[in-house]
């Protein structure tokens, strides 16, 4: 039995989609992605301010940050090589809770540590902003808050747990999100504790 939970038109939050040895499987997977994709400090366009989180990617895509702007590529940043294959059990949350019938093609893996934050922003590099984005949760319990589609609304916040998937999609593709803080301690799946988000996304519009 899975809970389903319509945070807001078009936010739906999956509590505990994935059990514990799921996690631990799927953890072990990344820790193969970023053996061969390793954790870079994305920065702002422009300013080069550095992000609070780490990063990499897996899937044919990856989303990179740096004073040129934000953007999709082939291949890692500082390595030049292309991202490793998404892990089957990604493609399996997409093809259970994406409702979309094209693969995604790019996987953000985002490391958080007790500090680190995620201030409000907009997922609109996709070219195809038909399919959602998933989010898939580990670790560390995150505060997550989400608005309308202009900055500056009523925004609602809701705990996301090791575990959790949560999907944004139709008329919440575009809505404004970002999260608060970590809430350290709360989790034992990360030996040196912090959080790990996944999110999945289509990126380039589907041949017709
Ligand atoms: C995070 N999540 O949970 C940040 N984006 O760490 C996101 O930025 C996000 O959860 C698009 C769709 C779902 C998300
Ligand atoms: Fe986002």
């Amino acid at each position: 039995m899975t809970t389903r939970i319509e945070i807001a038109p078009g936010v739906v939050h999956h509590p505990g989609w994935l059990d514990r040895p799921a996690q631990e499987a799927l953890l072990a997977d990344l820790r193969a992605v970023v053996k061969a994709a390793p954790l870079f400090v994305p920065r702002m366009p422009r300013t080069g301010k550095p992000f609070s989180v780490r990063m990499s990617n897996c899937g044919a895509l990856g989303w990179v940050s740096d004073e040129k702007g934000y953007r999709y590529q082939p291949a890692h940043p500082e390595t030049g090589e292309p991202w490793p294959a998404m892990p089957d059990a990604l493609l399996a949350a997409w093809q259970a809770l994406g409702s979309y019938p094209h693969p995604p093609e790019a996987c953000l893996i985002n490391l958080y540590d007790a500090t680190a934050k995620m201030s409000l922003h907009q997922d609109r590099d996709e070219d195809d902003l038909n399919a959602p984005v998933l989010s898939l949760s580990l670790g560390d319990t995150a505060v997550f808050r989400v608005g309308g589609t202009s900055r500056g609304g009523r925004t609602v916040s809701l705990k996301l747990q090791s575990g959790d998937a949560l999907s944004f999609g139709g008329p919440a593709r575009l809505a404004f999100h970002g999260i608060d803080r970590i809430i350290a301690g709360t989790s034992t799946l990360l030996p040196q504790g912090g959080r790990i988000n996944l999110t999945l996304r289509r990126v380039t519009r589907p041949p017709p």
